[in-house]
């Protein structure tokens, strides 16, 4: 979570050798989601593989590639910032025999770069520099400072860009420093800014947070990508126009400055109610929604940057490709415009990266590279940092190309023509909308949870796209939309079955009146599951007894105590029991995650966390405790500083019994055995 995060991330300097067997480790925050499928991961790595392709740009010895910014120059050289504050340019990137050359060292940490007329421009900590080669050496022999802007020399005060404006003006952004929360602790912290190459600033808009990606899509509008965090329930984009502000109160501090084009104050800002962005920005109309979320461990688990899918590049021409440090992957966004607003959806588009994903930047043959860093903090791809291409195959996936919101639905359209019964059919479909608390906390968890009924579904004459008829849209909601049950002409599943579309703005019509259905009425009900984030307290089960059994009239005999320790392991990764014994079991959590304990069968603990994952948006409400008759015991999903005690008895038959947290991505490392004599 890189350039991102908390200080909580800092303590998850995760080592990550063992249990590698999932190959898949992700660092999450406190805050409650759930991931993609785990033992299907690499499966749908290598399914994609047949569509997007990744290749490796090799790095020679020596050099520490941690990327911070790429971009190409007038000539085809792929020019690289690093952390450790280089700016390399490598000639003939496409081959495998790129030659890398440093142009420029002693850098602040560059964590972004442009090339223009002939110089670089990058993005110190401090300061917005250009660096011109004059003599013509490859070297970097010129450096113009254009802008200087204020430090606390907090280390999450990162800086980004410069992203150049169509009048040759840059835009930067500015994190937020971190002391326990978001804080902006110099001025024009948490802020875009524009700059002229003369110098000129203009501040621009505010609320970001941890801004490290911005860009501009098709048409020319420029969006920003944003991390879950203190004020943000989970990652997000959103359309940035001058005199924004999108959700962080802090930067509000400088809203009276000269310049400033926001008359909101911190004042303005409170998160006494549990409302969720969008409601308060009923209120309060200076506050932008985002325009796609990005669901917590759903989706990715920290955003990066903002990429624009060029023509020829497979089906989804004009798209949005945005990347996921945490996950290694890159998520695909539809955008559409309703009453002037945007919104779209998110899908999973390829995974399997290197390393955390901070950069995307195209090639002029359509080369997709990606450069990466994990900045000695967790990321899926287990590499310390990288630099790789993506490539389409040529063939096309059958995929969701688009998803546009309807009166009363949505219209998908598919890249392949769709077999008209399962299309057809309402079961093929499920739809779960959910929102996140505006709070001053870390994150949410989705909250106000329901599903919504499809309640018809017609199939488009040229069998490319189908209209859903579904009763009760939410305005500042995600949709969960599942296509799962559709298949294409010949036979295939979606590639990527589900989608997270944001809804802000409902277009007004004719709405179609579930009455069309009303032999189904019943199904009309919408099932509330509403979810307040409080801490998750299942209840007690046959598995979880959380009593001492009357029976036990001499006590356990046996008391084991374990507690989760930071970096998602608990702390003894062995425990011993006699056969049959009575045992109760102690369970802690002093720490700064979620966190629960299944005792299984020997050997299942993967497939139990796999089932646990497969809950969805339902597991954090079942405290991600599946259906599993390899289950023995378990306890509750235990919130920060919380404790649960249960009463077992030990297998009668002696072996190894596996113990796991099946919190999600936390089963890779957090487990260990009973041994069972
Ligand atoms: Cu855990």
């Amino acid at each position: 979570m890189k350039y991102i995060g908390s200080k909580k991330l800092e303590k998850m300097i995760i080592e990550v050798q063992k249990y590698i067997v999932l190959g898949f480790i992700i660092i999450c925050t406190v805050c409650v989601g759930t991931i993609s499928d785990l033992k299907s991961q690499t499966n749908i790595d290598q399914e994609e593989s047949r569509y997007y392709k990744i290749s490796t740009v090799p790095v020679p010895e020596g050099i520490v590639l941690e990327v911070g910014g790429l971009a190409f120059d007038d000539q085809g050289r792929l020019g690289v910032t690093t952390r450790r504050g280089e700016l390399w340019v490598i000639s003939n990137p496409e081959s495998n025999t790129a030659s890398y050359k440093r142009f420029a060292q002693g850098l602040h940490e560059p964590l972004g770069l442009a090339f223009k007329d002939g110089s670089y421009y990058l993005a110190q900590r401090g300061e917005l520099t250009k660096i011109t080669d004059n003599d013509g050496d490859g070297r970097g022999d010129r450096f113009d400072n254009i802008y200087t802007w204020d430090l606390a020399g907090n280390y999450h005060e990162y800086a980004y860009g410069p992203k150049f404006l169509p009048d040759g003006n840059m835009l930067i952004t500015l994190n937020l420093g971190w002391v326990g929360r978001g804080a902006s602790l110099s001025k024009w912290s948490g802020w875009m800014l524009e700059i002229s190459p003369e110098g000129d600033m203009t501040p621009v808009a505010t609320g970001m947070r941890s801004p490290a990606g911005f860009g501009f899509n098709a048409k020319g509008d420029l969006f920003y990508t944003e991390n879950q965090g203190d004020w943000v329930g989970s990652g997000r984009m959103t359309h940035i126009e001058k005199g924004d502000f999108v959700g962080h109160p802090e930067g509000l501090k400088w809203s009276g400055e000269e310049g400033s084009p926001i008359t909101l104050t911190m004042e303005d800002i409170t998160d006494d109610t549990e409302n969720t962005l969008y409601g308060f920005a009923q209120n309060e109309t200076r506050l932008k929604p985002p325009s796609v979320w990005f669901p917590h461990t759903l989706m990715g688990i920290s955003t990066s940057d903002i990429a624009v899918i060029p023509n020829g590049w497979g089906p989804f021409e004009n798209q949005l490709l945005i990347g996921d440090q945490g996950h290694s992957k890159i998520m695909r966004v539809f955008q559409e415009e309703i009453n002037g607003v945007y919104q779209g959806i998110c899908f999973p588009f390829k995974e399997g990266f290197a390393s955390g994903l901070l950069r995307m930047e195209w090639a002029a043959d359509h080369t997709l590279y990606v450069g990466m860093t994990n900045r000695g903090w967790a990321s899926t791809g287990k590499a310390k940092f990288g630099l790789q291409r993506l490539k389409w195959t040529g063939k096309t996936p059958f995929e969701m190309q688009t998803v546009n919101i309807a009166p009363d639905g949505f219209q998908i359209t598919f890249t392949e023509e769709i077999d008209r019964r399962t299309a057809a059919n309402p079961e093929s479909y499920s739809i779960t909308d959910f929102s996140y608390t505006y709070h001053h906390l870390y994150g949410s968890p989705p909250i106000n949870q329901e599903e919504r009924t499809v309640f018809k579904v017609e199939v488009a004459q040229d069998n490319k796209s189908v209209r859903l008829y579904i009763e009760g849209l939410r305005p500042g909601y995600v949709n969960e939309i599942k296509a799962s049950g559709v298949k294409s002409s010949k036979g295939q599943q979606l590639l990527h079955p589900t989608g997270y579309y944001t809804i802000n703005e409902i277009p007004s019509g004719a709405k179609s009146t579930p009455s069309v259905a009303s032999s189904a009425g019943d199904e009309m009900d919408h099932t509330s599951h509403a979810n307040t984030g409080a801490t998750v307290v299942i209840p007690p089960s046959d598995k979880r007894v959380t009593t001492q059994p009357p029976t036990w009239t001499n006590g356990p005999d046996l008391i084991l105590e374990i507690e989760a320790v930071a970096g998602m392991l608990f702390d003894k990764r062995v425990l011993r029991a006699d056969a049959g014994a009575k045992i109760k079991l102690v369970f802690n959590n002093p720490d700064d995650m979620v966190h629960n304990l299944i005792l299984v069968q020997p050997g299942t603990a993967d497939e139990v966390a796999e089932l646990a994952l497969n809950l969805g948006l339902k597991g954090e409400e079942m405290g991600f405790i599946p259906e599993s008759d390899d289950i023995i015991a378990y306890t509750g999903l235990l919130r920060p500083n919380s404790n649960d005690v249960i009463y077992f008895e030990a297998p009668t038959k002696p072996g190894r019994y596996q113990y796991v947290c099946t919190f999600p991505a936390h089963a890779a490392t957090m487990r260990g055995v009973l041994i069972v004599k």
